[in-house]
């Protein structure tokens, strides 16, 4: 587990992505499947919208004590007071998040490009996703597919925590951990899962496997 970021199943979440059950639903059972940290990441509503099921969601997550970051919204993230904020490389830069928000707010941010690790945004972040490790039909404007040796890559690059991301499930994700990433973000296969829970707490198994293995 990484010191500056203790978690190591992420659950990114999204009305559309939940297939059985509401989300707010699929959140809990996540979290009682071992979940730590959640991401609140709506492309399509309004900021009216998203603040109104992000404080829906904050409920859940303050009650369970974990940790509610909302992606790409510094407005949303500002009004329901979240841990933390996610942004991918198109939108607003972590050096302008650190300008107009607490500073011990946290700051996620998606690496598509190894140029990136280079620029004063990387540096502004407290941790980085690595996106996508696999493609998938969940985000379809991405760059590249980091794989296994992407991420050893960046392992070799930066101290920062590394959050892999893009089709991860129970069968990759002690693999991707091996190969460096600290945590694991989880769309797919947890939303839309029969069983949330169940789901979760596989992947959790096989990272902390994983862990006590390194
Ligand atoms: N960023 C890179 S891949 C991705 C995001 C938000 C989606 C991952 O979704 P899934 O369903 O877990 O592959
Ligand atoms: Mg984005």
């Amino acid at each position: 587990m990484h010191p500056d970021f203790p978690y190591q199943l992420y659950l990114v979440i999204s009305e559309e992505s939940c297939l059985h059950y509401p989300l707010l639903t699929v959140a809990e059972m996540a979290i009682e499947g071992g979940v730590d940290i959640i991401q609140l990441r709506e492309k399509n509503l309004s900021t009216s919208a998203f603040i109104k099921k992000a404080e829906a969601l904050k409920k859940i997550t303050d009650k369970h004590r974990i940790p509610l970051i909302i992606n790409d919204n510094l407005k949303v993230a500002k009004a329901v007071d979240s841990f933390g904020i996610h942004v991918g490389n198109n939108d607003m830069p972590p050096t302008e998040i650190l300008q107009n928000w607490d500073k011990n707010k946290v700051i996620g941010y998606s690496i598509e490009y190894l140029e990136q690790l280079q620029n004063a945004q990387t540096k502004a972040a407290n941790h980085l996703g690595i996106s996508p490790i696999y493609s998938t039909a969940t985000k379809t404007d991405t760059v590249t597919e980091w794989g296994l040796d992407g991420i050893k890559k960046i392992r070799s690059l930066t101290q920062k925590p590394l959050i892999a991301i893009g089709r991860m499930d129970a069968d990759n994700a002690a693999d991707v951990i091996k190969a460096g990433a600290d945590c694991i973000a989880v769309v797919s296969a947890i939303c839309s899962a029969e069983y949330p829970e169940k789901t979760s707490k596989k992947i959790k198994h096989q990272i902390q496997q994983q862990h006590e293995n390194l």
